[in-house]
């Protein structure tokens, strides 16, 4: 048997539980589809780092209950080079915005619940194939306890990620895409381990970038900037404490405090924009539409931003009959995502240092130093470093 919905959502991450969340708020049929089970998507950690404005939204939605109660206010951050800190106050510098830092899945884990408890229609284990037939009425041909089985939509949201079923539907032809493999990797490691400080610490070092992210009083992340296809099994725990330790490194007595490593993994370091985002009526959002480095910890917010203004464009086509913002979709959430790439790709270069291979190390570390010194500093260039991270 066939399902019906007006709105067809493929994949239960940020950007497709909030679109769902939203829509079932002001009456939306819709059905979401999720390859993995419940207890899979909660689990899994990621981002965390949540933007002031999608902070304020999601309160509006009465989304945010636990993140305000558990998460943690952050406006400062710090760069460290040759040993200094050079601390960022980017809430002060950016009028009093602030960002939360609560782990991706506590927020999957809040937006499933309020779904399931708004009535609204999710199937785990439900892995969509191929959808068709976008430009008239969208059908998701989906795989559920070894049956296949479809779905249509009015619309379809393919929420689905980088590797889902949705940008793989659109015809090659009809997308336009922008892409940058980065020259080298990032070992992302996750440890049960309490922050070694109160701010996200971003540390240029010669022999590589070193972050250190902040998740919970338990659980900490860190980064390494390493080879490009490094394997994370030439990463023994000591190695990557020890490699932490060397990069982090201040000249006054600040110390890392390890504990056991839950997870590490090298990330793919690519940049990627697929234009439009909108095909008919089947609409990309998330990382089915761009892929970021997280260097700029954008990946997330943007997901939700696309979610938010693809859901007020549905409300607009199903609630008024008017298609104006739903067209102008992609158009108005490219600008922001392009934002987002230009500022993800610069911080990156920072952290990495290797914009120009033919220039000399020395040079450009006084290059660096020199930036630092501003975004850290109180003037204009500050301030406009402060806009863009805090979002
Ligand atoms: P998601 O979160 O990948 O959710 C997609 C959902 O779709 C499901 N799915 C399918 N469902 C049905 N049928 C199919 N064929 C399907 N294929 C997949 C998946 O199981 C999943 O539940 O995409 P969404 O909603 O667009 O959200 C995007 C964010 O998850 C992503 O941008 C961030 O996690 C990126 N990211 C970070 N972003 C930040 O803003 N700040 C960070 O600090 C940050 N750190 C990170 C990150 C991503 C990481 N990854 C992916 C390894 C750190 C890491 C390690």
């Amino acid at each position: 048997m066939s399902l019906a919905a007006s709105v067809v959502i493929v994949g239960a991450g940020p950007a497709g539980l909030l679109l769902g969340n939203i829509l079932a708020d002001h009456g939306v049929d819709c059905l979401i589809l999720e390859r993995h089970t419940r207890e899979h998507i909660e689990r899994r950690p990621r981002a965390g780092l949540i933007e002031h404005w999608a902070v304020r939204e999601l309160t509006e939605l009465g989304l945010a209950d636990r993140l305000l109660a558990e998460g943690a206010r952050h406006d400062s951050c710090e760069f460290r080079f040759l040993g200094r800190r050079n601390v960022s106050r980017y809430g002060d510098l950016a009028g009093g915005r602030a960002h939360y830092v609560y782990p991706q899945q506590e927020l999957v884990k809040d937006m499933v619940a309020a779904y399931l408890k708004k009535g609204g229609q999710l199937r785990f284990s439900a892995p969509a194939v191929t959808i068709d037939g976008f430009h008239d009425r969208p059908r998701v041909t989906f795989e559920e306890a070894g049956v296949t089985r479809t779905a249509r939509g009015e619309v379809v949201a393919g929420c689905d990620g980088f590797h889902g079923a949705a940008r793989a539907s659109v015809p090659p032809d009809a997308v336009t895409r922008y892409e940058h493999q980065h020259r080298d990797g990032w070992l992302a490691v996750l440890a049960a381990a309490p922050p070694s400080t109160e701010q996200i610490i971003y540390a240029l070092h010669p022999d590589g970038f070193a972050g250190h992210m902040l998740r919970s009083p338990t659980v900490s992340r860190y980064y390494l900037q390493c080879p490009a296809g490094d394997a994370s099994e030439n990463w023994s725990d000591d190695r990557i404490w020890s490699e932490l330790r060397r990069r982090l490194a201040t000249s006054d007595d600040w110390t890392l405090r390890d504990g056991p490593i839950l997870d590490k993994g090298v990330l793919d370091m690519r940049s990627w924009v697929g234009e439009p985002m909108r095909f008919g009526n089947l609409c990309l959002a998330g990382d089915a539409a761009h892929i970021l480095t997280p260097a700029g910890a954008k990946g997330m917010n943007l997901a939700l931003g696309d979610a938010r203004e693809l859901a007020l464009g549905l409300l607009d086509r199903f609630h008024r009959g008017d298609d104006r913002r739903l067209l102008a979709y992609s158009e108005t959430r490219l600008e922001a995502v392009w934002r987002a790439q230009e500022f993800s790709n610069w911080l990156l270069d920072l952290l990495h240092g290797t914009g120009d291979d033919a220039q000399p190390r020395p040079f450009a570390d006084r290059l660096r130093r020199q930036a630092i010194g501003q975004i850290t500093g109180g003037g204009a260039r500050a301030r406009a470093f402060a806009e863009s991270y805090v979002g």
